[in-house]
């Protein structure tokens, strides 16, 4: 159980270009920093991806599945943008799949829209972390560590 795999939903390789007052200004790589710097103090490997498309992220979803029974994957860290609150099928994979999964949010998805009050994801969350900025990546990262006794 060496591993955490982080995802990314669609248009997070937007964060530090736009809506610095909502999202802070870093970027996506500066996330994908903070999350291998977290890894490393765990003793854990990190594998951070970003795809804008729902059903590639169902498919890495089930990859991981795949490694979690084999026991090389710890869990997934997740901030699904905006598919939080529209993708059935994101919660089926994650169901479907077995495998620990964290929800993150850079904002605080609860003091913003009433659309972004529902989450399709938390029901099949082991853990929700939301308006921590970018460390809720790496608070959810000390989480399924903690969570898994690593
Ligand atoms: O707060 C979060 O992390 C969100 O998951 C971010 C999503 C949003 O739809 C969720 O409700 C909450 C949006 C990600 C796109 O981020 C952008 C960043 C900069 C410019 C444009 C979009």
């Amino acid at each position: 159980m060496s591993k955490i795999l982080v995802l990314n939903g669609p248009n997070l390789n937007l964060l530090g270009t736009r809506e610095p007052a909502i999202y802070g200004s870093t970027t996506l790589a500066d996330v994908q920093a903070l999350c291998e710097a977290t890894g490393q103090a765990l003793g854990l490997a990190v594998d951070f991806r970003q795809s804008n498309h729902e059903g590639v992220l169902v498919d890495w979803i089930h990859e991981a599945g795949v490694a979690h029974r084999a026991g090389t994957l710890l869990g997934i860290v997740f901030n699904a943008g905006a598919y939080t609150h529209t993708s059935l099928a994101l919660h089926d994979a994650v169901k479907g799949a077995g495998v620990p999964m964290v929800e993150v949010h850079i904002s605080n998805v609860h003091a913003r829209e009433a659309v972004r009050h529902h989450s399709y994801l938390s029901p099949a969350a082991a853990g929700i972390v939301v308006g921590f900025g970018i460390d809720g990546y790496a608070l959810a990262m000390h989480g399924l560590a903690r969570r898994q006794g690593a």
